[in-house]
């Protein structure tokens, strides 16, 4: 993978510059197939984001903020096109430091170059309105960027996030401080050294890997930064929303969930199977909008079940590099979590169980693919995001108890529903707590113009498609009086 590497991954970005981390710290570099340090990454400090803030507000009053729309959607669109050519290096720089299967690894560079295709072109359609008033007025609204914005990105989907979050931010004339995860920071650094060969000024985007309550602390807790989006847990998007209520910075999370799919007996059920079992399992179920719990309807429930759990039983864990089904997980910390909930489900049917791949490295982080049937809706594994290959069946018998079931946990996400019934279709989208419901598929391609986000605690704002330019703006109303 090194070889692959055409920047020095252990910098910090800031104001066009490639940097040492003040105090020169660096944090270890794994790839998780192997469990083997492959090098450093640059331990960015309060101190490195204070600069980077500098810089992103010093990128504002000067040759960015000064730059039209047309002229920011332009750049984007470049990106996007430079993004596009690095394709198979950032696929390989991507498996190996996320631990994604090549393939998967491809399909989240090519969304980033198609978020930075679709941003480009929005950056100069963004308008506001007039608004009919009292005689003697003019009225209309403004759309203007927030200032400096803060990303923290999680390590499971770096290029797909930062291409939602970062993309809107910038075409919507905002500067940026993104603070990568210290488990996989590289693409960011990539993404960094490809934006400015195509043109963006220098501070308009920073890069700042570093650790959590480090670096990541310093961004939200920033009196300069003016809006925060975050990607991550529960417990850290709590933190994040407290500290950055000591300045009322704005914050849009997004914070994972416990998504369900609801089959019903008159489902087409040949074409459900692939999207109930592929929905869990990309990314070895380190997927925010991971399908974790499928409520199926007592008339197909056990064909449905056994149909499920024969892909389960095909499913091969391996390194990312080769052909297996799924990758491994991100960490040892990661498998961890994932082994204490397999461990919960110690009484429940398995209804189907991958393997390992012979010869898979012993220190890399696998976990066998597993799927638990008859699971009670209030089990752990039916409730809590589990964040790993792990999946519960659930039986239903009416739509009440269903809608009852899927809005019966603390996250609002992503939900789907598989019925050929219209009316149903139509009831069941209306009744489901979620930011996203899916009729006859789930996720709809991953579409880069569908709006995103969740409910209860699966967070608030919404990123993705033109929404997102809302999120990353702030409007102004002029009234103006001429008699
Ligand atoms: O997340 P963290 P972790 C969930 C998933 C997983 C669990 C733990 O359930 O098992 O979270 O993963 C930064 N101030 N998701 O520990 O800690 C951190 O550096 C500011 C769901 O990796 O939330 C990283 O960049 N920032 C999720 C980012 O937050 C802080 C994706 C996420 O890390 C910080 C990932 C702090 N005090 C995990 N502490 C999703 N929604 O897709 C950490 N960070």
């Amino acid at each position: 993978m090194r070889e692959h590497l055409w920047y020095d991954a252990t910098q910090v970005h800031i104001g066009g510059e490639w940097r040492a981390p003040t105090g020169g710290g660096q944090l270890d570099l794994e790839n998780p197939s192997t469990g083997e340090v492959i090098g450093t990454i640059a331990r960015g400090t309060g101190e490195d984001i204070d600069a980077a803030v500098s810089a992103a507000q010093a990128a504002l009053d000067g040759d960015w903020g000064r730059m039209t729309a047309l002229e920011r959607g332009r750049i984007l669109t470049r990106i996007g096109r430079l993004v596009q050519e690095k394709i198979e290096a950032l696929t390989i720089i991507e498996a190996a430091d996320v631990g994604k299967p090549l393939t998967q690894a491809r399909n989240d560079a090519v969304a980033l170059a198609r978020y930075m295709e679709f941003y480009g072109g929005a950056a100069d359609k963004i308008m506001g309105e007039t608004i009919p008033y009292l005689d003697g007025y003019t009225v209309y609204t403004l759309r203007e960027p927030h200032g400096v914005t803060g990303h923290i990105v999680p390590w499971n989907y770096p290029m797909q996030i930062i291409g939602r979050s970062v993309g809107a931010a910038l075409a919507m004339g905002n500067a940026c401080v993104l603070k990568p995860a210290e488990e996989a920071c590289l693409t960011a650094l990539a993404f960094v050294a490809l934006a400015e060969e195509a043109g963006l000024p220098p501070g308009a985007l920073n890069v700042v890997p570093g650790l959590g309550e480090e670096a990541g602390a310093a961004l939200t807790a920033h009196p300069g930064v003016h809006h925060i989006s975050f990607t991550g847990s529960v417990g850290v998007g709590s933190l994040v929303q407290a500290s950055a209520a000591t300045n009322v910075t704005p914050v849009t999370l997004e914070l994972g969930g416990k998504s369900p799919q609801i089959v019903f007996d008159d489902a087409d059920i040949d074409a459900a199977i692939p999207f109930l079992v592929g929905a869990c399992i990309q990314n070895a179920g380190q997927t925010c909008s991971a399908s974790s719990r499928v409520l199926i309807q007592r008339g197909v429930y056990d064909d449905v079940v056994a149909r499920m759990g024969a892909r389960y039983d095909a499913m091969v864990s391996a390194p990312a590099d080769s052909d297996g089904s799924l990758g491994p997980l991100i960490s040892a910390k990661q498998k961890e979590i994932v082994k204490g909930f397999l461990e919960k489900g110690e009484d429940l049917r398995v209804a189907g169980l991958g393997s390992i791949a012979e010869g898979a490295p012993e220190a890399g982080h696998y976990v066998p693919a597993t799927l638990f049937a008859d699971v009670p809706p209030d089990h752990p594994l039916a409730r809590d995001e589990i964040f790993g290959p792990a999946q519960v069946a659930i039986p239903f018998d009416t739509e009440e108890e269903a809608v009852a079931i899927a809005n019966g946990t603390d996250y609002g996400l992503v939900a789907s529903v598989w019925t050929e019934n219209g009316a149903r279709q139509m009831r069941m989208a209306k009744a489901i707590r979620a930011g996203q419901v899916f009729i006859n598929n789930y996720g709809a391609g991953g579409g880069v113009e569908l709006p995103f986000g969740g409910v209860g605690k699966s967070g608030h704002g919404r990123e993705k498609g033109f929404e997102a330019l809302y999120g990353f703006s702030t409007l102004k109303t002029v009234a103006a009086k001429h008699g």
